[in-house]
């Protein structure tokens, strides 16, 4: 049995951790059995959350956890992409992941509305008399990280235009397809899938969520993915 290890859902999302939704989108779509646990990222693997435990093997990292479940399983179903489909399928998963990942991170740590909107879900996960401590000391530590990877340095204006221009590539990718790379999902739509769910359901408007908004492909495919694998 599979026991994957995420940070617990928001907002009528699997997850708040968009790793986490990618992870347990690719599981779902691979149709692997799994149970999903509570992961504390202080005693993960790598200090990270996703990980799962697969028969007894302990594995960190969303992406290596796919790689090691398709070599094990011998899931095929990105066998049929052309090498550039791969490599465009690889382009968007780390641009998500390596950058837009970072906007998404300031929309709920740093942009003052949004740290109002994302802090009770973790002060519940606290005691309650540490846990308003405990998490300004995490929300300072998350604005070290955002200026660290260099997010942090833009004006704020610059940043919603940063993720409006991920996510407008992503809109232009997918064009009229039912999935990223056709008719069938593949491994990389679950990136996909996971990072405009957790933008999309962040209950805080901003440029960034109305412009994705507007884009009705990308809607249309999150709410697609998520009504085959998520109800
Ligand atoms: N490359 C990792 C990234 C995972 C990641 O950044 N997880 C965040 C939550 S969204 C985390 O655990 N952060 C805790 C920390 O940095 O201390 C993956 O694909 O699993």
């Amino acid at each position: 049995m599979i026991h994957l290890y995420q940070l617990p859902g928001a907002w009528g999302v699997s997850s708040v951790s968009p790793f986490c939704v990618k992870l347990e989108a690719f599981l779902r779509l691979s149709g692997l059995p799994f149970e999903s646990k509570f992961g504390d990222p202080r005693k993960a693997p790598r200090g990270k959350v996703p990980w799962i435990q697969d028969d007894g093997t302990l594995i960190a990292d969303s992406q290596r956890a796919i790689e090691h479940l398709v070599a094990k399983h011998e899931l095929t179903m990105d066998a049929r992409l052309s090498p550039e489909q791969q490599t465009l399928g690889h382009a968007i998963r780390r641009t998500l992941e390596e950058g837009t990942y970072f906007g998404l991170v300031w929309l709920r740590w740093g942009d003052p509305a949004g740290w109002d909107a994302y802090k009770p879900v973790f002060l519940e996960l606290l005691p309650p008399v540490v846990g308003p401590v405990v998490m300004s000391v995490i929300r300072r530590q998350m604005i070290g990280k955002l200026h660290g990877q260099g997010m942090g340095r833009f004006d704020d204006q610059e940043k919603h235009q940063l993720i409006i221009k991920d996510f407008s590539a992503l809109s232009r990718v997918l064009g009229d397809k039912p999935y990223l790379f056709g008719d069938e999902p593949t491994s990389f739509d679950a990136t996909a899938y996971a990072f405009l769910a957790s933008l999309l359901a962040f209950p805080v408007s901003s440029a960034a969520k109305s412009h994705v908004e507007s884009c009705s492909n990308l809607v249309d495919y999150k709410n697609r993915f998520a009504a085959r694998y998520f109800t």
